[in-house]
């Protein structure tokens, strides 16, 4: 048991977050302006491009670090091949509703995001650490969107496809299998600290990392309001 303890702190807290903006957002949320949209969809196609890199970062610690026997990589490389849809999806949404992506420019948060991430990505930040904010990440999404589908939330209909995006089964899979490997690999280290094999150093950081997480991701939400 002990060794589920930091999983399960860190996904109250998420499900905290979520709710709780989800809560606080619903009634502006779903008279969300386009421009308002259109401001997120410019700021995530950078922060998407930032992501694989990041993504691509996580692949090398678990083909280096992780016995492959559990599929680690595959789970990661078909996590990057939905980035490769969502980058073409960005694209197509963009020249719908004109918005040159070169001209974009990231605003603050999102260049505060993007280097968190960036600082992630060295290869002497843990795979144990990584995989957690990885899951932290796309988890926030995969959750939030799925709840805007559920049927009493008032979702206008212009904005279905971009929580079917995120909110469907198959990324909430994917989410599943990221949770699986995050929670393996979060209990051997809760497992080698209880035999002395290892420091807390790494379950200290896995939580903060992913306390990180949900503060950008609030910061970049509030970047559709013009409060950040
Ligand atoms: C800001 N967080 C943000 N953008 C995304 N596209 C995701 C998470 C999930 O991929």
């Amino acid at each position: 048991m002990a060794g589920l303890l930091p999983y399960t702190i860190c996904y109250c807290l998420l499900i905290h977050l979520f709710i709780c903006s989800v809560k606080s957002d619903n009634h502006e949320h779903t008279k969300l302006p386009y421009f308002q949209f259109l401001t997120i969809l410019g700021q995530d196609y950078i922060f998407v491009r930032e992501f694989v890199a990041f993504a691509a970062s996580v692949l090398v610690k678990a083909w280096k670090e992780s016995d492959d026997s559990k599929g680690d990589t595959e789970v990661i490389l078909g996590g990057m091949a939905g980035l490769h849809d969502e980058i073409a999806w960005f694209k197509k949404e963009a020249s719908k509703w004109g918005v040159e992506l070169s001209e974009t420019v990231p605003q603050k948060a999102n260049q505060v995001y993007c280097r968190f991430l960036e600082s992630l990505m060295s290869p002497e930040v843990d795979y144990t650490v990584a995989i957690t904010v990885f899951w932290a990440i796309e988890a926030v999404y995969q959750e939030s969107f799925a709840h805007c589908l559920e049927p009493d939330t008032n979702t206008p209909p212009e904005l279905q496809e971009v929580c079917q995006r995120w909110g469907n089964d198959g990324f909430g899979q994917y989410c599943h299998s990221l949770k699986k490997i995050a929670n393996r690999l979060l209990e051997k280290a809760s497992d080698d600290l209880i035999m002395g094999k290892a420091g807390d150093d790494v379950l200290k950081k896995a939580e903060v990392e992913l306390i990180r997480v949900l503060e950008h991701e609030v910061e970049f939400w509030n970047m559709s309001r013009g409060t950040a």
